[in-house]
């Protein structure tokens, strides 16, 4: 009896870790060792031999990660060493300032290397809510959120149900006493699944990631915390018993201990010298930024030398060795003057919001989409209403949410047009769709000029200099109404536009003489037919080899295109249908263009490989990296499936590499997609 009393216990003890290391290669080392069932069925072995033994269920065990019943209410913990908040950098000449004060704070001592530059750790700053962790003899004994600084609430129950926070810690080298800090936050994608949740069940939706991840640490419910996908990142410390001998000497170094004691860092950091280079971390992390899974509303520079950092001291409430270099601000309130309508290509009218000027974003914002009429009705915005506007990266400045409390008693609601604003036609709005439409077609002077300003870009005819000034001008005057009269442009009429000399405009009558080349898939692309995006036109012009075959194509050839559905296939039979549009596709043929067959790729094992790519590679842009694989005879698209041949991931992957696990789909990285391209010569 005692004999299996002791195989139980070393049969739950091996599976325990056995599972740690799992979570820990998953949720720190971003490579799991184990497929999810696989992971699954250790965690329901365990399950079941404790359910069978209660006697042996020890506090650090995988499955006791929910406790029991729901608080009555948070108690309040006193830090050890006080949360300290972070000085704030917005301009370079902040920054210059910060690595003034810290070389001179540091010019009597030897922690500035010989040309008197400052070692530095940069890293991103999260846009999380911090907390502190108390490990003795290696366990979790409590969390805490910063509260004042002084003192928190004590959320333990909730961190211990966060699988990335290590219950225990790894290895059996650590400190007595082990406070770590960091950052709990939850992705932006897992924040929308979310959100959707919430308002399905009618449940209150959270306004950002930040809030979300602060209202479910809140939650006196530890159940209800477990169901939410939050993440932690170390970043910092506390208390530390002075007993231990090994302490790191770096901030970097202190990093890189915690990861190995079994806690997440973010990958995104770096180790400079002096004060251009963080200016050239946070150069990259603007530009890496929307491709991060999570928000950060800056980066967090800090003296790397820890014997440093303690010379330097603090100033009241925050450090003299780190300092937070933050992003304009995304969002801000200003006026809502008035709510204009725009038509785009396919004749959708936007309703864009006017706005009293205001800096948002690094950029000064006049005007914010209003997405559609019901958007507006939801979200009750009002013209005069002050309003949340919201500018993230280069994305598109929207109107957030009215601030109704500021509301003046005139505000007006906004009433949809009931004809196009730009050519009066009648205006529809299908029964299953969001948006209204101009019924106007080409007729449509907004509608045309949208059309060519889309036919003339990058992914399609690629027309340089033939820009929204251009086009807005050539459409004016009537010169152009169907894309073929763009081929029948003259130097001499070019020149009577507006800043236009000889030279520009014979430069723009080649760019458009050259476009006569252009590949059967770009010009597809470039007729603009709904649904007809830039890898559907490829698939098109691979498959049908002409205009004239894919002119004459019925419902069931288009079928058998890869990827083509109902949807699809039946706008591009309405597409050729409309004589107005045979018309010019017979009269782009008769000013001379030729589309090239796109030449069968120069190889094809990639042929029939479909590749999806996600998160920031070392070398080459998403687009760059589409272009080879397309060539090599590979298609690329945006949503991971059992048909996805390989997911190639970059740094900071998000849930499109999550999806690719979950499914099995092989992953690749930037190098290993090279080496299959050269595989192809
Ligand atoms: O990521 C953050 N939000 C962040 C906050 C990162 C840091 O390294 C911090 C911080 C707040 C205080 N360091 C301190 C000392």
């Amino acid at each position: 009896m005692a004999i299996k009393q002791y195989d139980t216990e070393a049969q739950l003890h091996a599976l325990r870790n056995e599972i740690r290391k799992h979570d820990y290669a998953y949720y720190v080392k971003d490579a799991p060792l184990v497929s999810d069932a696989q992971y699954d069925g250790l965690m329901r072995q365990l399950q079941e031999i404790e359910a069978a033994h209660p006697e042996l269920v020890t506090p650090d065990s995988p499955t006791q990660r929910v406790g029991g019943a729901a608080l009555p209410a948070f108690d309040s913990v006193r830090h050890a060493v006080p949360m300290l908040s972070l000085g704030n950098a917005f301009e370079e000449g902040d920054i210059a300032a910060f690595d003034k004060r810290v070389t001179d704070g540091l010019r009597d001592t030897a922690f500035l290397d010989l040309a008197g530059t400052v070692e530095y750790n940069c890293e991103l700053k999260l846009d999380g809510l911090a907390i502190s962790m108390r490990y003795e003899n290696g366990l979790l004994v409590s969390a805490a959120t910063r509260g004042d600084g002084q003192t928190g609430e004590n959320v333990t129950a909730n961190i211990r149900t966060i699988a990335s926070v290590p219950l225990r810690l790894q290895g059996d080298s650590y400190p007595g006493v082990l406070e770590v800090r960091g950052e709990v936050l939850m992705d932006r994608q897992q924040f929308q699944k979310l959100n959707q949740q919430q308002s399905a069940r009618g449940d209150k939706v959270f306004v950002n990631p930040r809030n979300a991840a602060a209202g479910s640490l809140r939650q006196l419910d530890p159940r209800i915390t477990a169901k939410r996908p939050l993440r932690f990142f170390a970043y910092g410390w506390g208390e530390i018993s002075t007993e231990y001998a090994n302490l790191p000497l770096t901030h970097s170094g202190m990093l890189e201990w915690f990861n190995q004691l079994g806690f997440p860092l973010v990958r995104e950091r770096k180790v400079v010298q002096g004060a251009a280079s963080l200016l050239e971390f946070y150069k990259h992390v603007s530009e890496i930024r929307t491709n991060l899974p999570y928000d950060i509303d800056g980066v967090v520079y800090k003296v790397n030398l820890l014997e440093a950092q303690r010379a330097l001291g603090f100033v009241s409430r925050a450090p003299r060795f780190a300092i937070a270099h933050k992003f304009p601000a995304e969002e801000s309130s200003t006026r809502l003057l008035g709510i204009e309508v725009q038509v785009g290509r396919t004749g959708a009218l936007t309703p864009v919001a006017r706005l009293q000027p205001v800096f948002v974003g690094g950029v000064t914002v006049t005007n914010a989409t209003l997405h559609n009429e019901d958007e507006i009705r939801r979200k009750d915005v009002r013209i005069g209403d002050t309003v949340i506007v919201r500018r993230a990266g280069d994305v598109i400045p929207e109107v957030v949410r009215p601030l109704p409390e500021l509301r003046p008693p005139d505000a007006q609601a906004f009433v949809m047009v009931t004809a196009c604003p730009v050519c009066h036609s009648a205006i529809e709005r299908l029964p299953d769709e969001a948006v209204s439409r101009c019924t106007g077609g080409l007729f449509c002077e907004a509608q045309r000029k949208q059309s060519f300003l889309h036919a003339a870009s990058r992914k399609a005819l690629d027309i340089e200099g033939l820009g929204e000034k251009v086009i807005d001008q050539l459409v004016e005057q009537g010169w152009v109404h169907s894309l073929a009269d763009l081929y029948r442009l003259s130097v001499e009429k070019l020149m009577g536009l507006e800043r236009f000399g000889r030279k520009s405009a014979e430069n723009l009558v080649n760019a458009i003489e050259k476009s006569k080349q252009v590949e059967l898939a770009r010009l597809i692309y470039a007729l603009g037919i709904r649904h007809v995006g830039e890898t559907t036109a490829r698939d098109l012009a691979s498959h049908f080899g002409s205009m004239a075959a894919l002119m004459q194509a019925n419902e069931e050839s288009l079928l058998a295109v890869p990827d083509v559905g109902p949807v699809v296939a039946g706008s591009i039979i309405r597409f050729f249908a409309e004589q107005h549009n045979k018309d010019v596709i017979a009269d782009l043929q008769a000013v001379g263009l030729r589309p090239k067959v796109s030449e069968q790729p120069k190889s094809t094992a990639l042929a029939g490989k479909t590749f999806v790519l996600t998160g920031t590679l070392p070398n080459w842009t998403r687009d760059e990296a589409a272009a080879f694989i397309m060539e090599a005879g590979g298609k690329v698209t945006g949503s991971v499936s059992k048909k996805t041949g390989y997911v190639v991931a970059g740094e900071d992957a998000g849930s499109k590499l999550e999806k690719a696990r979950e499914l099995g789909v092989t992953v690749i990285d930037e190098g290993q997609l090279k080496a299959l391209l050269a595989q192809e010569d």
